[in-house]
């Protein structure tokens, strides 16, 4: 087992790491930046390393600067968390290189995955149904539409290198087809430099259906079930639940087969997570497959008593899982709820600042996972999350009470937050319902912009 690992990372996720390694009795090192020096994750750490000034790209994006600190301090290991470097296919090579080991799949998987057209051709010829659409990469706005018209519209104008609903259009029909496809792939090249695209056929109100999965170096693999990252704001998730009201025990099962199979088809190593889109008759289609742990993977650890991050460390030491497929049980249900330094009502616009108070709930099956303290003082670089807020009760209906009654605790004091907006979601008859399809906070909450 490694002794000492580099946290790559900061805020909750930092944190999060940190207490793991703890547990497991390995020293960590923090890398902060200069806008993070009373930042919890560099409060925390064994020890912990500057890295350069506040913005990204000088600090938590510097390979070179990570790199280093990781041979100076003598740490044997980098956790990337998510975001950042955690999918950058150089940094895992240089790692490599480096003779430092990366806590994640390997360069050449993240390469493989990361190129979304790529990913869909590796999973057609494993068998792993993918919505219909282009099977090759388009180019070219003459023969994409050519394609458009085989496929049948509405269709899914779709960036290679995309995600997050970059490079993303929908086209209703040839009419509308140049314009989108050239905005898509403008937006592309804007963004990733890449005029690669694809195209699949537009599914309508679609649930977004995730499953964790696990592979170690001795070629186990399994799946932890699923996550509905269904509630999502301009493709930001903001509520996530596990399991699925959307899903039986026997798609379950076939799902999990399949993205089991599919991990197997890239000779998957580590955490990954494969997102299925799932239709209104119950058809699953692969989308992407993501080579990080996630920001809601605690609704997995909920409802199967696992630490994930734990796991992770052990297979990137060698270790074989601590499970069998036949040993991972789902039990009960699980709620996260992430909030945000940001204004609803100024279109969700970030608002760092002081926190002036803080009071966070707790009791049976109450979890918060966060780096905010109060007078800690939110810095405007980074991301807006603060704090995720997640909950296990028996069933849905009593995590969805005990997730409100948690709520309706929780202080966060001197800056604005979606506190209420979550609250409001939690209140909301059609979320009672179950129908939480990918279009339920425009549909609902038309007030807070598609
Ligand atoms: C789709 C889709 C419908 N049909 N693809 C959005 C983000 C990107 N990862 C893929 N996304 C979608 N792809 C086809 N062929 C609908 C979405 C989509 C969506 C997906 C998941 C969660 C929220 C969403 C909100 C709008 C659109």
């Amino acid at each position: 087992m490694f002794t000492k690992i580099l946290v790559a990372n900061r805020g909750e996720i930092a944190v999060r790491i940190i207490r793991a390694c703890r547990e497991m009795g390995i020293k960590t090192v923090a890398v902060y930046s200069e806008a993070d020096k009373d930042s919890l994750h560099t409060l925390l750490a064994d020890e912990a390393i500057c890295i350069g000034p506040a913005p990204s790209d000088k600090s938590y994006l510097n390979m070179e600067r990570i790199i280093s600190a990781t041979v100076a301090m003598k740490a044997e290991a980098i956790h990337p968390g998510f975001g950042f470097l955690s999918e950058n296919a150089r940094f895992a090579e240089l790692c490599e290189k480096c003779s430092i080991t990366f806590i994640g799949p390997s360069a050449d998987l993240i390469n493989k995955m990361g190129n979304k057209s790529e990913a869909r051709k590796t999973m057609i010829e494993a068998g792993v149904p993918v919505v219909p659409g282009s099977k090759e990469p388009v180019y070219k706005v003459e023969e994409a539409k050519v394609m458009a018209e085989e496929i049948g519209y509405p269709v899914m104008i779709k960036a290679s290198s995309g995600g997050g609903g970059k490079g993303m259009r929908i086209s209703y029909g040839p009419d509308d087809f140049e314009a989108n496809f050239l905005n898509a792939q403008m937006e592309s090249v804007k963004g990733f430099s890449d005029d690669t695209m694809y195209l699949e056929r537009y599914i309508e109100k679609p649930r977004h259906i995730e499953f964790q999965i696990m592979a170690d170096k001795q070629g186990h693999v399994v799946h932890l079930g699923e996550r509905d990252c269904s509630i999502q704001r301009r493709h930001q998730k903001v509520l996530e639940e596990s399991p699925s009201i959307a899903i039986s025990e026997e798609l379950r099962k076939k799902m999990g087969e399949t993205a089991v199979r599919a991990a197997r088809a890239v000779g998957y190593e580590n955490a990954g997570t494969i997102e299925f889109l799932l239709d209104k008759n119950k058809n699953f289609y692969f989308m992407e497959m993501n080579t990080r742990i996630q920001v809601e993977h605690p609704v997995t650890e909920m409802v199967t008593g696992m630490d994930l991050i734990k796991e992770q460390i052990r297979i990137a030491a060698g270790e074989p899982l601590s499970v069998t497929q036949d040993e991972v049980r789902i039990q009960g249900h699980a709620i996260e709820c992430r909030i945000n330094a940001e204004n609803p009502s100024k279109h969700f616009m970030p608002c760092p600042g002081l926190i002036t108070n803080v009071h966070t709930p707790g009791g049976n099956g109450i979890r918060v996972d966060s780096h905010i303290y109060c007078d800690y003082r939110v810095p405007p670089n980074y991301d807006s999350m603060l704090l995720k807020l997640i909950v296990h009760g028996k069933d849905r209906e009593s995590a969805i009470a005990k997730m409100r009654s948690a709520l309706g605790e929780l202080v966060i004091e001197g800056i604005e937050t979606n506190l209420d907006f979550q609250y409001e979601i939690l209140n909301h008859e059609a979320f009672d319902q179950g129908d939480t399809d990918t279009h339920f906070i425009p549909t609902y909450f038309p007030q807070y912009g598609k």
